[in-house]
Formats: C-alpha cells, structure tokens, sequence
C-alpha cells in the first residue's frame, strides 16, 4: 500500500497528479487547506493538501487468502503459520473492505461532495465486476472451510470408549474409579487383552481383611445398612460354626426396639448380652466379658453428615481401643452417597468395611467403589436376611466375577 501527500491549488490538479502517479485505484483519505511554510505563506492565498493512498495487494488479498486456506486443507503449511497468515490475510482484507467504504478514486474522481446515499447509487464497471470476482473467491473459501471443518471433525479422536469403560460403566462402577482403573492398564495392551487385563487390575486394587478378631470387634455405619443382623451373623459363625467364646455388647438405646433385636439372637444363640449406656458402662462390660474370646459390639446407625455424632462414637471407640472397627455399608448405596459417607466415618480410623445386601442388587460396582474410597481391605460381604449364614469373608477372584457381571448372587 502506498500513501502520498499532495500540495496542490486545487482539487482537478489533485485528481490529475493522483491518477498519473498512483493509477485509478487510488483512495482519497484527507483533503484539508494548508498555507505553504514560512513568512511567504501568510501573504500568499491557502492550498490544498490532499492525502492519497493505493492498495497495490488489492487483487492479491482475496486470492491470497483463498491459497492459504488451499495450503491448510492440503496440510502444506504447518497449522500455526496459517493461522497468521490468514490472520494477516484477513487484516488485509477488512482494510480493503474498510477502504471500499471509503471514497474510491475511481468512482469518487468526479465530485469529492457526493452524500453517502448517492454513494451506493454509483456502478462503477469496474467495481461491479471485481465484486462479483470476490463473491465468487468468498464462496469458493467458504466451501473450502466447510470441507475442511467436515474432514477435521471426521479425524477427530472419538472419545475414549473401549470395552473395559463399557464393561464397568454396566456394572455401575463410578467414573472416578473407572478412570483409575483403566489408567492401570498400559496403552500397549491390545484391544482385545484389555478385559482379561483390567481383571488382573481389580483383583490388584482389591485386599481381603484376613485377621482373626483379636478380642473386641466393633461395628459402625450409617442407620439401616444391616450393622445388627451383622452382628448376630457373627456371633453365629464364631459362637455356632468356630466354637469361640463370644460376648453381645449394643450401645444403640437410641432407637426403639434395638436392643430388643439384639436380645433375641443372643437368646436364640444362647450368647450373654449386655447394653450399655455410656462410657464407664463401657469399661465394665468389656471387662466382665474377659472370659470371652470375643466380643462384639454393635453401634447406633449415625448419619456420617453429622459429626457431633461421630466425633461422639469416637469417644467410645477411644475407650475400647481395638484395631477391629469395621464401617459397614450397603451394596445398594448410591455412588455418590458413598463417598460421602466414607469421608464422614474416616475420623474413626476403621480397619476395615464389611459390605451387606449383595442380595439386593443386580450390580456389583459399588463393591470396587466402596473398595477404592476408603482404601481399606474387605472383611465380610453379607447375602441376605438369614441369620448366621450369610455371610462370608469373600474371595478376590469371585469379587472379580462380581463386579464385571460375570456372576450373580441371588
Ligand atoms: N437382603 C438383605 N437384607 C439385609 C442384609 N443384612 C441386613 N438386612 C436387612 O436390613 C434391615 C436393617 O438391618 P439392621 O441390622 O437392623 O440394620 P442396622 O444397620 O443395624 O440399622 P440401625 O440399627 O437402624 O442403624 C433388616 O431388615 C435386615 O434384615 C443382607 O445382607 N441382605
Ligand atoms: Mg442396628
């Protein structure tokens, strides 16, 4: 583009000067009266400087523009100097359309004085068919970018779905645990290895609480999720099936009807019972069950959101001083409400979960889920509402089964 300044008489030895030196294209951007410089110039009449440009790429910019989009579709050119060419391409193009809007010599030579309206009125030949040459380049560009958005969008990676994704996500498995997961399985297993890998994975993330309880065994959880039918399972299996000594403690007088509950297994199972009321309670009854090899205590059903109740449960649990505590949690809790729940209990440093109802549902996922929070081993999964059988300590490769849908329990 070039810009020349002009000092002339008047506006005709203007228009001659400009169309000799910079063509008909020619633009006039200012026109203003000057005097002519120095103590000459106040005696002498004013003149007219008039300011004149020509955009010399003017025919260039469109097809330009048009051969860097051909470049970019056809991957000549590496995608960042595109962008700033076209980048400059387009500066270079609105400058031109910024200047059509200006006054074009060509069609503005006659009279400088023309109102916008007129303006639009003109046809200049000339303009018309180099209109129509850039409706046809625009055109022509904007088919190119929509073949090349259409081809873009076609090689571009689906989202990540392969069949270890599918396979938990069918089986409830949560995203967060699926993510971690499959960033277990390197990128290099073949598509068709991936299930058989991810089976090695699981029975990796999955640890199975093996130890014999050592005396005092707690049991703590959210209300309903089966802590007392637990409890009375467990004083079946070691007091029935192991032939240990056991002792019945509860701690729930909370609600109606639990200590009655509690009361009748032991009768049934002819276990002692004892319920207590607070902490020197406590004391006691852990002591006059000395004789027991052991001893299990159930807990009042606390919501994990509150922590006045936890933090209160902990005082009790401070005193029993067990590396027994197990959190119990349903099969059938939502993922979400799961998490939740296990960030709630974690003040009280369980060693273990024990998960119920796998009788009552028909997906195993919340099993790897429960697993993957809390990061504690496994102790017990429980089967159903029968008292004291079921309930077992699981074994890692039916958990497997389990959580990929390959088995049920019904
Ligand atoms: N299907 C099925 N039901 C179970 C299982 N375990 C417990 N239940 C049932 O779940 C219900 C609640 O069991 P509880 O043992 O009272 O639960 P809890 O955790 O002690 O409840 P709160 O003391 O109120 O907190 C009862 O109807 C049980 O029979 C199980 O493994 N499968
Ligand atoms: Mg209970």
């Amino acid at each position: 583009m070039r810009i020349k300044k002009y000092v002339v008489k008047n506006m005709n030895e203007a228009m001659t000067r400009i169309r000799y030196e910079l063509g008909q294209d020619a633009i006039i951007l200012s026109q203003r009266r000057v005097r002519k410089p120095g103590i000459k110039g106040f005696f002498s009449s004013k003149l007219l400087e008039v300011t004149a440009t020509v955009d010399d790429s003017r025919n260039k910019d469109s097809s330009d523009s048009l051969q860097a989009i051909k470049s970019l579709f056809s991957g000549e050119i590496p995608i960042q100097q595109n962008i700033q060419k076209t980048q400059e391409d387009n500066e270079s193009s609105n400058k031109f359309i910024d200047n059509r809007n200006k006054t074009n010599f060509g069609s503005n030579i006659k009279d400088t004085n023309i109102t916008g309206k007129d303006k639009h009125d003109i046809k200049d030949p000339e303009v018309v068919s180099d209109d129509s040459k850039l409706v046809n380049e625009m055109k022509e560009m904007k088919d190119l970018i929509n073949s090349l958005i259409t081809k873009e969008n076609a090689e571009m990676p689906k989202e990540k779905s392969d069949e270890v994704t599918e396979l938990l996500e069918d089986n409830d498995v949560d995203k967060r645990v699926i993510e971690f997961l499959s960033s277990q399985i390197s990128e290099d297993v073949p598509s068709e290895e991936r299930v058989s890998a991810l089976r090695g994975v699981l029975k990796n993330n999955i640890e199975i609480f093996e130890k014999t309880p050592n005396k005092v065994v707690i049991l703590v959880g959210p209300t309903g999720v089966g802590k007392t039918t637990t409890i009375a399972k467990l004083a079946g299996r070691y007091s029935l099936m192991e032939k240990k000594k056991v002792g019945l403690i509860t701690l729930d007088t909370y609600r109606i009807g639990a200590v009655e509950q509690l009361k009748t297994y032991s009768e049934i199972m002819n276990i002692p019972f004892k319920v207590i009321f607070n902490m020197s309670d406590m004391e006691i009854a852990i002591k006059e069950f000395d004789y027991c090899d052991i001893i299990l205590i159930d807990t009042t059903g606390r919501s994990s959101k509150n922590a006045m109740q936890i933090s209160e449960l902990r005082a009790y649990l401070h005193k029993v001083a067990t590396d027994n505590i197990y959190l119990v949690l349903s099969s059938t809790t939502k993922n979400k409400d799961i998490e939740a729940i296990i960030e709630g209990y974690r003040p009280l440093n369980y060693n273990a979960v024990i998960i119920t109802k796998l009788d009552e549902t028909s997906t195993y996922g919340s099993v790897i889920n429960i697993l993957q929070d809390s990061q504690k081993p496994l102790g017990f999964i429980t089967t159903g509402q029968s008292v004291p059988e079921d309930i077992r300590v699981p074994n890692k490769d039916e958990l497997v089964k389990l959580i990929l849908g390959e088995e049920k329990i019904c």
